[in-house]
């Protein structure tokens, strides 16, 4: 029993070191950071569709000051209703780690809600599968350039399965 604990927690650690490798950090709105935008309430929904979440991904709101940051319920969001925070974040800029599912950030500052300082975004669960860049090919040509090339790094994947076949030596050890 005890060795079936160790390994849950060994399997349990290296997808936790695959979720912080991976986590991506975002600027919310880019260049336009935290404020009311100037396009309306579609502004950050559009930003907002533009990425693929995962949870541990960080979102950075960008603002100094006249604004907060409040997580609410899906209905909250959207009647703009600031009654029932979740979270709230009042001096910028804001770094909020996502959890997997669905989170609803408004601004709790005058009517900023209701004029599109309002962001909704779904972040999927660690262990979902995520696209890799496709392979490039190099051009041929007598320039003799000596690009080094960079060093393979293990994929999550490998170190995830290598912790994985660790710990199933773990079991045979502790049962044989
Ligand atoms: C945050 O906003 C300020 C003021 O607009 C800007 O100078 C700065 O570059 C922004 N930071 C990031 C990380 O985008
Ligand atoms: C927030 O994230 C930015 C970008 O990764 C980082 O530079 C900054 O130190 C973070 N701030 C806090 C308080 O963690
Ligand atoms: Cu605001």
């Amino acid at each position: 029993m005890a060795s079936l604990v160790a390994v849950i927690v060994v399997v349990a650690a290296a997808l936790v070191q695959a979720a912080a490798a991976s986590a991506k950090t975002y600027i919310v709105g880019d260049s336009l950071g935290w404020q009311v935008p100037p396009g309306g309430v579609v502004v950050y929904s559009d930003w907002a569709s533009q990425h693929k979440f995962m949870a541990g991904d960080i979102l950075v709101f960008n603002f100094t000051s006249g604004h907060s940051v409040a997580t609410v319920s899906m209905d909250d969001f959207d009647a703009c209703n600031t009654d029932h925070v979740i979270t709230l974040k009042e001096n910028g800029p804001v770094n909020y780690t996502l959890d997997s599912g669905d989170t609803y950030f408004i601004c709790l500052v005058d009517d900023h809600c209701v004029e599109g300082q309002q962001l909704a975004v779904t972040a999927s669960a660690i262990g979902s599968p995520t696209s890799s860049p496709a392979p490039r090919s190099s051009p041929d040509g007598p320039s003799g350039n000596n690009t080094p090339l960079p060093l393979p790094q293990p994929s999550l994947a490998t170190r995830v399965i290598t912790t994985f076949v660790i710990s199933i030596a773990l079991v045979i050890t502790n049962f044989c």
